[in-house]
Formats: structure tokens, C-alpha cells, sequence
């Protein structure tokens, strides 16, 4: 089999890449190792960024996006029982928009459905080899047939676990990690939101975050010990702790209910350098992990796929390998900032079991400059809806 681009990975970096090179007429095929079932079960982002918006649209699937998204102007940062408002329409000029990563996801399955494009799912022991030559290609299993794809450019869009950057070769690669000490319990429950806005809460019994899919699916996160399992939380210990963990006139609203999904999320930091390696170009989560605080991981695959989108369209269009030379460049400059906001919000947010009384009066401190001051309400809002690309 022969293609022009080859896309490891079929979230949301391999899909909205391959929708977004169908429509400039670039073909390619997508391999993912698990079924489009498993892809939609799986319960992550649900912030967009208005530059994944705009993506969505040149894709062709923003319909629903559109529809059912919910724009929110700003979002509610909570210590103890005092609680303020950034607004990010008044300092960055826009809003952000509700919208799960599960429907994002759904909306480029469909989108690829209907316009033919290839995907293969279940494929097994994916290979890339010559990815520092002009002839690269992939073998892959399917049901234990060796199946081999030839192609001009491999995107390496598979994860964090995926076998794309593992190809770099130790010595061209440089890696950077911070593991945090605690991880995300979150669950999904079928109660409206507590609150319009998200809370991001901050309080002596660690961090909580309310947030929302629709006005009847509420999303709640709780910081636990990396050595929590889902099993350890009944439904009613999550409700009681989330209860402990934001504002009393908030709790007091709160609905709960049956969780629908229960599961817990290690916070990582990470980046990988370069992003290119010959004609392999990692995406999203294969290069770079964030924590969730800052609701950047999705946003900044989504910078990934338009900085190779684009390089690889000016590279069939004319032939210049500008685009696709500056890739990693480009890349890597945006994802640090978004690192450096997502490591500095988390750093805001948690307790840390080596904080000491010191580490804890920054952190009031730094909440409460943020609280009383424009400037800093303003570089915290551009952060959060995302910087310019
Ligand atoms: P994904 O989604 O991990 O998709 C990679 C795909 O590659 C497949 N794969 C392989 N396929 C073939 N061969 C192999 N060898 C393969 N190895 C892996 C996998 O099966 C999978 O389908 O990466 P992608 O596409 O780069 O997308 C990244 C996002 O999923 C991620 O950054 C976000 O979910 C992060 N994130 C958030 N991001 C935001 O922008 N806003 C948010 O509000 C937000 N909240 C979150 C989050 C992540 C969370 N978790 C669980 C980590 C909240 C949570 C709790
Ligand atoms: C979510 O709704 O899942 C969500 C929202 C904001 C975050 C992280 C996750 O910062």
C-alpha cells in the first residue's frame, strides 16, 4: 500500500491532520492500534481554545461544535471560601469553548467516514524504518498478517505510549520531564453543573475542579495519592470530598449522582526534542504531556497539526520545505509557553506534600495578587485561551 502521508494514531492530532490534508487534496492513511469505540470511551479534554475552533472549521466539522459548544467568558479560581472571576473576554479578547475532547474526536471519525478516508484500527506492532531516508515506510500487523505502508512523510500522532518518538534515536533526542506527586480522580455524572463556569478550587484538602460537557453532564476532578485506584471511591466519598474542597455557598448547590466514569489521571509534565526526525514529525501527546490545569494538552496538539498541515501543504504545493523545516521550531516555542502556564497554574492550584508554611503563603499570595491585579488577570486569560499561532 502507498500513500503520501502516513498517520500514526487515530485521536484527535492523526485525525484532524488527516481531515485537514484531505481537504488540501493530500492523501493519507491512519493506523490505530485500538477500535474507534475505545478512542470515543475514553473521557479527556473538554476546553477548546479558539484556535482548534477555527481548525475544526477548516476541516469541515465544526458544525456541531458550533451547535453545542458552550462559550464561556471566564472561569472561577476559588481558595478556602473566597472566590474570584478571570474574565477572559475583557483581557485576551475571546472566550473559550465547552466541547468534549470524546465529541471532537467523534465529529473527525465522522467527517473522515464520509469523505472515504482510510483507517486502519487494531492494527498491532506498528514499525517505522527509514524515516531519515526519502523512503520511509511502516509494517504493521492485522490480525497477524504483516501489512506494509509506503508513503513520503510519517506523522507520529500516537500518544504519550506510541512508538513514533521511541524511533528517534537516543542520541538526537533530549527529554524533559517533571512527574508530579499526586494524580486527577475524575468522574463523569449525568447532574447539571454546579456553577455556569468552571471552578478551579485550591484548598487545604488539595485541589478540585468543577467542570461541565453540557448543562446536564458535569465533569468533577478531585486531587488524590498516585496510590488511589478508581475502586478505592465510592461515589459518595468523591461527592463528600469535592464538597470539602470548593466555596460552602457552592457546595451547598451541588447535585450529585451516580458516576457514569470514574478514573484517575497521573499529572506529567514532558516534552521531547526535536519534534522532526528525518521525514517523521511527531504531534501532540507523542512530543509533549501537560498537566490538565491548564486545559492545554488537546490546544496544543492542535498547534502541532496546523504548524504541519501547513508545512506539508506548501511542500506538495511548490515543493518548499520551509514549512516542514521550521516545524519543530515553531512547534516547540508555542508548546513551551504552554508548559511553562499549565506547570505555573498546577504549582498555583495543588498541595504538595513537601510544601512548607512558606510555600503555602506564596501560594495565598499569589492568588490573591492574582485576584487584585488587571495585569496579572490579563497574562493568566491570553494563557488560558490560548497564545496566538
Ligand atoms: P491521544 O489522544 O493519546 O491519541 C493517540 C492515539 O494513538 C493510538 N496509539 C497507537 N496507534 C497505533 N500504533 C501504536 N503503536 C499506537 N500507540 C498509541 C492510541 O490508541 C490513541 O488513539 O493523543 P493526541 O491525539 O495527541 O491527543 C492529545 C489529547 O488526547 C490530550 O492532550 C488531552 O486529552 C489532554 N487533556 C486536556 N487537553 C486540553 O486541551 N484541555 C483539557 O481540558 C484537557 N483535559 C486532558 C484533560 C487529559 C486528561 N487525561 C486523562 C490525561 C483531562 C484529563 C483527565
Ligand atoms: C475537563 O472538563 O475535563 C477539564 C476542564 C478544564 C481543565 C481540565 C479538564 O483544566
Amino acid at each position: 500500500m502507498k500513500t503520501q502521508v502516513a498517520i500514526i494514531g487515530g485521536g484527535p492530532s492523526g485525525l484532524l491532520l488527516s481531515q485537514l490534508l484531505h481537504r488540501r487534496g493530500i492523501e493519507s492513511v491512519v493506523l490505530e492500534r485500538k477500535t474507534r469505540d475505545y478512542v470515543l470511551g475514553r473521557i479527556r479534554a473538554g476546553v477548546l481554545e479558539q484556535g482548534l475552533v477555527k481548525l475544526m472549521e477548516e476541516a469541515g466539522c465544526a458544525d456541531r461544535l458550533h451547535a453545542e459548544g458552550i462559550l464561556h467568558d471566564g472561569t472561577l479560581i476559588s481558595y478556602g471560601d473566597e472566590m474570584f472571576r478571570v474574565d477572559f473576554t475583557e483581557h485576551a479578547g475571546t472566550p473559550v469553548v465547552v466541547y468534549g475532547q470524546t465529541e471532537v474526536t467523534r465529529d473527525l471519525y465522522d467527517a473522515r467516514e464520509k469523505a472515504g478516508g482510510q483507517i486502519e484500527f487494531n492494527v498491532e506492532d506498528v514499525m517505522i524504518h527509514g524515516a531519515d531516508t526519502n523512503a520511509p515506510f511502516i509494517t504493521y500487523k492485522v490480525d497477524g498478517q504483516e501489512r506494509r505502508l509506503n508513503c513520503d512523510f510519517i506523522a507520529g500522532c500516537d500518544g504519550f505510549h506510541g512508538v513514533s518518538r521511541q524511533t528517534i534515536p537516543l542520541d538526537v533526542r533530549r527529554e524533559y520531564e517533571k512527574i508530579y506527586p499526586f494524580g486527577w480522580l475524575g468522574i463523569l455524572s449525568e447532574t447539571p453543573p454546579v456553577n455556569h463556569e468552571l471552578i478551579y478550587a485550591n484548598s487545604p484538602r488539595g485541589f478540585a475542579l468543577c467542570s461541565m460537557r453540557n448543562e446536564n453532564l458535569s465533569r468533577y476532578y478531585i486531587q488524590c495519592a498516585l496510590t488511589d485506584k478508581p475502586e478505592d471511591w465510592t461515589d459518595a466519598a468523591f461527592w463528600e470530598e469535592l464538597k470539602r474542597r470548593i466555596p460552602a455557598d457552592q457546595a451547598a448547590n451541588l447535585v450529585t449522582g451516580p458516576s457514569i466514569e470514574k478514573s484517575i489521571a497521573p499529572l506529567r509534565s514532558f516534552v521531547t526534542e526535536p519534534m522532526r526526525w528525518g521525514r517523521l514529525f511527531l504531534c501532540g501527546d507523542a512530543a509533549h504531556i501537560v498537566p490538565p490545569t491548564g486545559a492545554k494538552g488537546l490546544n496544543t496538539a492542535a498547534s502541532d497539526v496546523h504548524y504541519l498541515y501547513n508545512g506539508l501543504t506548501e511542500f506538495y504545493a511548490d515543493g518548499s520545505t520551509d514549512g516542514i523545516d521550521s516545524y519543530s521550531q515553531k512547534a516547540l516555542a508555542r508548546v513551551w509557553k504552554a508548559e511553562r502556564f499549565s506547570w505555573w497554574f498546577s504549582s498555583l492550584m495543588h498541595r504538595y506534600p513537601d510544601q512548607s508554611e512558606f510555600d503555602l503563603k506564596m501560594q495565598v499570595a499569589d492568588l490573591e495578587f492574582l485576584r487584585s491585579n488587571k495585569a496579572a488577570q490579563k497574562a493568566m486569560a491570553e494563557n488560558y485561551v490560548g497564545l496566538p499561532y
